[in-house]
């Protein structure tokens, strides 16, 4: 575990968060999720990890064992099924690397600290959201 991404982030800036999401979920969703400032509230507790985004309309949090598999429901999100979306995270370097395994193809994200930010790439069918 080389870097730690423990704290409370607010965002600063969401590129092309509109095609991350246009894969997921209908237009009026989108239209909603693009005016929020999201915030990441991660915490670790030995090797446990806990990720919560949180906003004005929703919030959504996930807990997982880096390099152990998990099963993830987007639950207010795009609400795909539970057995739908395996996710598993493991480290590249210094970035956390999630591949998130179901019926969307190519969908993850990864995070990783630079110049004292938290950054997130979160992908999905070929559309990259960069937020710091
Ligand atoms: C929870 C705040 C956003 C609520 C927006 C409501 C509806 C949008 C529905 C689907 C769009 C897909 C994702 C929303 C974007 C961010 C939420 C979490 C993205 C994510 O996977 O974060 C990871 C990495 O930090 C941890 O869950």
């Amino acid at each position: 575990m080389p870097v730690s991404l423990c704290g409370t982030w607010d965002m600063i800036s969401n590129v092309n968060f509109e095609g991350y999401m246009i894969a997921l979920i209908s237009p009026y969703l989108r239209k909603i999720a693009l005016r929020l400032k999201l915030r990441k509230v991660i915490e670790q507790r030995g090797d446990q990890y806990i990720i919560k985004t949180v906003s004005a309309f929703r919030n959504y949090t996930i807990s997982f064992r880096v390099g152990q598999e998990f099963v993830e429901y987007t639950q207010g999100l795009d609400n795909r099924h539970v057995k739908s979306v395996q996710s598993l995270v493991t480290w590249e370097g210094n970035k956390l690397v999630c591949e998130q395994i179901g019926e969307k193809k190519n969908r993850g994200w990864t995070h990783w600290v630079e110049d004292d930010k938290l950054h997130l790439e979160l992908h999905c069918e070929g559309e990259i959201c960069k937020q710091v």
